[in-house]
């Protein structure tokens, strides 16, 4: 493995939105661009004002950008920063208790039926302030940066009431001043009824059609709209009610979809013309053909079949053959999928559902791009994208889905800024 020499220089501080504006001219890169492969003989890269600017050689980069600083990869394997297309990181207290009374037998239906699950966190949730929160999510999004995570996406839905869904979202986009990363938000409008709400889940779905939803709206501070298409949760036709709105909104859907039960989710989903499916273990033919004809992208969310020790994983080869595009994602909230690695996520999708590890690889950039709408902008290295990079020490891409803890990461590169790996080894013996 390489050891860094002189020529690199100490990475650029950032926090929350700066990009670097000096032309940095990155040498001697393993370059995985996830749209193409590994570019023969195209082993530099330019960024400009946090843009990639060229890709090519280093004598014709260097060349073309004559005053840009040059970084020495010595060989390392560069993939596009990783971006966690579904995750539940900002929410207040532990549910850890539930661990140990599903180890005991309870399953999580059964917790959530009984006022724990979703509603032991809302009432914690509720409790804390929005710079609580987020301070609260930072251990938990450190960790996910330590695996080369360039973008996240961050949902509420821990509030209920409108109040706390917005404070929550501030919270979000908080996080995204207080850290170098891309976030993207999303109000989980229909997730649990709270309790003793006047007209049960109805009068639930009415309110946030009428009232929350073109709050959320009028804030700017949602990028998408997601729901839990559930027995325990929502049906159909009120996500159904609820997407209507959103789209006459001007906000893009999401749902988590089939995850305990074959609700018709996909299909919802692929109706509604969402971004994505997320979840899928229950998922039907028709289900996949309407993603396919709609261009839904399959969020695939292994940490939550693990958690819940599922046995029936997302119908994967199906999805392949259908031409689906599969992302992968953390899913990480305190109830289901306990989980702040992305890595460990790529993994699990290996193990437990089958992907091959370019599939793993993909299902963290491209389709993960493709499932927050922000692939025009990254998701793959190509000229005039976000030049957001994950570098890492390891011989073979596929070494990132292979091993569990091992924190391969080099160096984030954030908006063409170079970050340090928290935590992480810079060099080797
Ligand atoms: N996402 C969710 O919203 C639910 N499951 C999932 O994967 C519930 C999360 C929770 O129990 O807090
Ligand atoms: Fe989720």
């Amino acid at each position: 493995m390489p050891t860094p020499t002189s020529t690199s220089s100490a990475p650029t501080a950032v926090a929350g939105a700066a990009v670097a504006s000096a032309p940095v001219v990155f040498t001697r890169a393993r370059l995985l661009t996830m749209c193409t492969g590994a570019i023969e003989g195209h082993d530099s890269i330019a960024a400009v004002d946090g843009r990639i600017a060229a890709i090519g050689g280093p004598a014709e980069l260097r060349h073309r950008f004559p005053d840009a600083e040059l970084v020495d990869l010595e060989g390392r394997l560069v993939t596009p920063g990783l971006i966690d297309c579904h995750t539940h990181i900002v929410y207040g207290g532990d549910r850890s208790a539930e661990m140990e009374r599903r180890l005991a037998g309870e399953s999580y239906e059964s917790i959530a039926r009984a006022g724990g699950g979703i509603l032991s966190t809302a009432a914690a949730t509720a409790r804390l302030t929005e710079s609580e929160l987020a301070a609260a999510a930072l251990p938990r999004i450190d960790a996910l940066l330590a695996d080369g995570v360039t973008t996240l996406e961050i949902k509420s839905g821990y509030g209920l009431e409108l109040e706390v869904e917005l404070r929550c979202l501030r919270a979000a986009r908080r996080i995204a001043t207080l850290r170098p990363l891309s976030v993207s938000t999303t109000y989980l409008a229909a997730h649990v009824v709270p309790p003793q709400f006047p007209g049960g889940s109805d009068g639930y779905v009415e309110q946030i059609c009428s009232h929350y939803l073109p709050a959320i709206a009028a804030s700017g501070l949602a990028d998408a709209v997601d729901a839990y298409c559930e027995t325990i949760a929502f049906s159909v036709d009120q996500v159904a009610r609820v997407f209507e709105r959103a789209r006459a909104l001007r906000l893009p859907v999401k749902l988590h979809a089939d995850q305990l039960s074959n609700m018709h989710g996909a299909a919802l989903a692929a109706r509604c013309g969402a971004l994505s499916a997320d979840h899928l273990e229950f998922t039907d033919a028709d289900g996949i053909a309407a993603m396919a004809r709609a261009g839904t992208v399959a969020v695939l969310l292994p940490g939550a079949f693990y958690f819940l020790r599922q046995q029936q994983a997302p119908p994967v080869r199906a999805l392949r053959q259908a031409g689906v595009p599969m992302a992968i994602a953390s899913d990480c909230n305190p109830g289901t999928s306990p989980m702040s690695s992305l890595l460990a996520a790529m993994n699990l999708a290996a193990v437990e559902f089958g992907l091959s590890t370019d599939e793993c690889l993909a299902g963290v950039t491209r389709a993960a791009a493709r499932a927050l709408g922000v692939l025009a902008d990254r998701g793959s290295l190509e000229v005039g994208k976000s030049c957001d990079l994950a570098i890492w020490n390891v011989e073979q891409p596929a070494a990132l889905v292979y091993s569990l803890g091992s924190r391969p990461l080099y160096q984030r590169v954030w908006r063409g800024a170079r970050l340090p790996a928290p935590g992480a080894a810079t060099c080797s013996i």
